[in-house]
């Protein structure tokens, strides 16, 4: 292995919606991963959707640990459960990819750290469910789409103190940005819950002995300014060179 851990971060597509070829299709991450993985002291490879399993065990071979990015929303019938009125756009083939994905790296026994959408994609592939939207959870009424400034911290999260997450922050209570409306229902087996919104909305779970954790908002987005953020980036990228 080199001397700097190599971190995948799941990759997504966006259509050009102008420019020289309206209609395009790209492949991309948020360039806050990439930054908050190499100020981490790792090295940023971005892993483009493909359903080819060949493909994707390369991927995997290739890097020390993966980050599961943002963005749609999950598909219910992965959970057994019909679309709703409220579900967001959702998006097959990357849901597809990043279950060959995390199948690939419980083989390889790499760490995982899902962010956001990756938080709940891990929680579905385990077998627990998702709010299909935040107006499904009775006594819901923190707002969860902050809607503005990514970079902004604008609800509580309250840490359990014998997680492995409290262990890296060393904080009781944080503040995070929010940008999500699906959310954990049903809690994975071999998940605990990590952390809450005051109004108990799960924020993250960890899955310690197989050095899986996920967190339901966008650590990311805050890092380059909150130190308290780019800690959890530093602990995924010491734990990914530990092999
Ligand atoms: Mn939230």
């Amino acid at each position: 292995m080199s001397s700097k851990p190599i971190i995948g971060i799941s990759g997504s597509i966006i259509v050009d919606g102008s420019g020289n070829f309206p209609g395009y299709k790209r492949a991309y991450v948020n360039n806050d991963y990439v930054e908050s993985v190499i100020r981490a002291g790792g090295v940023p490879y971005i892993l483009p959707i493909t359903e080819d399993p060949e493909i994707i065990k390369e991927y995997t071979k290739t890097i020390d640990g993966l980050i599961l990015s943002g963005g749609h929303d999950v598909n219910p019938l992965l959970w057994g459960e019909e679309p709703k009125k409220e579900l967001g756009e959702i998006f097959p083939k990357r849901d597809n990819f990043e279950f060959l994905l995390i199948e690939n790296m419980l083989e390889e026994e790499k760490p995982i750290f899902g962010i956001c959408r990756g938080e709940q994609i891990l929680n579905v592939y385990f077998g627990g469910t998702l709010y299909q939207d935040l107006s499904h959870k009775k006594d819901c009424d923190v707002r969860h789409n902050q809607k503005t400034t990514p970079s902004l911290e604008t609800h509580t999260v309250i840490i359990e103190k014998s997680s492995q997450l409290y262990k890296v922050l060393e904080e009781e209570n944080i503040l995070v940005n929010s940008f999500h409306h699906m959310a954990i229902k049903d809690v994975a087996p071999g998940f605990e819950i990590v952390a809450l919104s005051k109004d108990c909305v799960v924020e993250a779970v960890e899955m310690k002995d197989r050095n899986i954790m996920a967190v339901q908002w966008h650590p990311e987005m805050l890092s380059k300014t909150n130190k308290i953020m780019q800690k959890l980036f530093n602990y995924f990228v010491s734990i990914s060179s530990e092999e």
